[in-house]
């Protein structure tokens, strides 16, 4: 069975947690403690040379890094990637944007307020907002005029740029700013099989958490 390794409020982990459960995929979910340190151990450095979650283990033991990866690894062959070369380069494109123009910057801001270290870190947290809301208004330019991020349907595209950008209040971004965002995030959030970050997947073994 498939194993993925993530922690509880990791906005990379939860894209993975997306797909396993549309797709209907089984998986065993095993749940780090980040601030333990477990990424840091010998052992999770064998499965991730980045030490980092998520981490999906294959069944015959080799492992897939790094979250754009992995939802290209498992949407091989269905509806939620291309087969089509250029629309699968443009869907590739959108997940390279999204971690170097939006992720960092969001997922930072998330974490210092989640922490409780807002008013410490409120200058860089000013810096990480005037760099994310760049990322931001690239992102709502596109969705003035496209109801998905790449051709005509949703597309793991859509799930790796949703999900930091739905968290992204959570860092004290000012979201009414971005109405087409909104409404395509309304979207990605019917599609069959969503499931929301504290949500447990159906296909989950619930042992292994
Ligand atoms: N580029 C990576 C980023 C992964 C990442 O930042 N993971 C965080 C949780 S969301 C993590 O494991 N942090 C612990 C650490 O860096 O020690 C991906 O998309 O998978």
């Amino acid at each position: 069975m498939l194993r993925l390794y993530d922690s509880r409020f990791s906005g990379n982990s939860w894209k993975i947690r997306i797909l396993l459960n549309q797709l209907q995929r089984p998986f065993e979910r095993h749940t780090l403690d980040l601030d333990a340190g477990e990424t840091k151990t010998d052992a999770f450095l064998k499965l991730n040379r980045f030490s980092r979650v998520p981490v999906l283990r294959l069944e015959d033991g080799r492992t897939v890094v790094e979250s754009a990866a992995i939802l290209l690894y498992l949407a091989e062959g269905t509806p939620y990637l291309y087969d089509d070369q250029y629309l699968r380069s443009q869907v590739i494109g959108w997940m390279f944007f999204e971690q170097g123009d939006l992720q960092r910057f969001i997922a930072l801001a998330r974490v210092y307020h989640l922490k409780g270290m807002a008013d410490k870190m409120s200058q860089q947290i000013e810096q990480l907002h005037a760099n994310g809301y760049l990322g931001l208004a690239k992102l709502e330019r596109w969705l003035v005029a496209h109801e998905w991020l790449v051709g005509d349907r949703y597309t793991v595209a859509d799930l790796a740029v949703f999900s930091y950008v739905s968290l992204a209040h959570e860092g004290s971004y000012q979201m009414d700013r971005f109405p087409n965002i909104n409404r395509w995030l309304d979207s990605v959030k019917a599609q069959p099989g969503w499931i929301g970050i504290l949500e447990q997947s159906t296909y989950q073994n619930n042992a292994a958490a």
